[in-house]
């Protein structure tokens, strides 16, 4: 059996590095259609990232492709029901990310509440000897809304803890935590949250659900952070929003249309973004590589997969 594997899109140079050491890799981009067609017979893995678009055209293009291995735990990118049809196993990398990723949603939370950005600008712009940078929203105690209580969702609960926020959250399976309050609708969630954040992971269900109704919901005070996809949210709506002052600031990590960032987003004390980095860091990132090409090592020995994706 050939060991040859399509990389689909970027991955770590680490990453690439050791699965070319190991297998023959294919980087899709500079394959030529000659190539490709040469290569159908051959391809057994198809490495993707979680931002990836692994839909039913790219995967018939590999028949005999048996593994799509995702670098990232949010495989909304690829058509599992393709996958799944074609008898085809997805895995991503859970749990290693949770911790960073409830990092950033509650440095998100700080960041856009206390305006930290804003205030670095106002230091850095030799604004600060004219006067004195406007007051911010305090963090501590205010009713955090959480949307997806899955890995992610609790990791950011924990967090919220030791801030002394009351924790509620909109799930679609019950919650044991007696901390934590589950509402059955996601308006009510909202209207009983000062911040707001999105956890749930992004499929067809879960699009477009972040919409006008549940930020009008949230209020002229409230703060929606972002730390899951940018589908999950209608952007129009968070743009418009922000814009009329409907809520009152906006952490966001991802977006619709990566990396386009709505202008209207941009240079705005209330809005903080960074550009998809929740689980950037050194560490997480090095463990993702390595159960990636655990993943892809596991198929080829005939060993059962490590991180198979399950439907959630
Ligand atoms: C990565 C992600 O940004 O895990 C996810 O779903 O979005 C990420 O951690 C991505 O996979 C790296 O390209």
């Amino acid at each position: 059996m050939s060991s040859s594997l399509v990389l689909a899109d970027k991955v770590p140079q680490t990453l690439k590095e050791k699965l070319k050491s190991d297998y023959q890799l294919y980087e899709y981009s500079r394959l030529s259609a000659d190539e490709i067609r040469r290569l159908a017979a051959e391809v057994r893995v198809i490495v993707a990232s979680g931002e990836s678009v692994v839909n039913a055209e790219f995967i018939s293009q590999f028949p005999q492709a048996k593994l799509i291995a995702v670098f990232g735990v949010g495989y909304d990118g690829i058509d599992i029901h393709t996958a799944t049809e074609k008898g085809i196993t997805v895995t991503n990398t859970p749990d290693i990310l949770t911790d960073d990723v409830a990092d950033l949603g509650m440095a998100l939370i700080l960041s856009v509440s206390r305006q930290i950005t804003a205030a670095e600008k106002f230091v850095e712009q030799g604004r600060w000897a004219s006067g004195s940078f406007p007051l911010a929203s305090k963090v501590t105690g205010k009713r955090l809304g959480i949307v997806g209580y899955g890995r992610i969702g609790k990791a950011v609960a924990r967090r919220a803890k030791g801030f002394a926020m009351p924790i509620a959250c909109f799930n679609n399976s019950p919650v044991t935590d007696p901390e934590v309050t589950r509402y059955d609708s996601l308006i009510t969630l909202a209207e009983n949250s000062d911040i707001l954040v999105v956890c749930v992971s992004a499929n067809p269900e879960t699009r477009g659900l972040i919409n006008r109704q549940v930020l009008t919901a949230l209020g002229p005070t409230g703060i929606l952070i972002n730390i899951s996809r940018g589908s999950v949210t209608d952007e129009d709506a968070v743009v418009e929003a922000i814009t009329r002052g409907e809520i009152g600031g906006a952490g966001l990590d991802v977006f619709a249309h990566e990396p386009q960032v709505p202008a209207a987003l941009l240079n705005r004390p209330d809005v903080v973004v960074t550009p998809h980095i929740a689980s950037g860091t050194h560490e997480t990132r090095a463990a993702m590589a390595t159960l990636v090409a655990d993943n892809i090592s596991a198929y080829f020995s005939g060993q059962p997969l490590l991180t198979p994706v399950i439907s959630r």
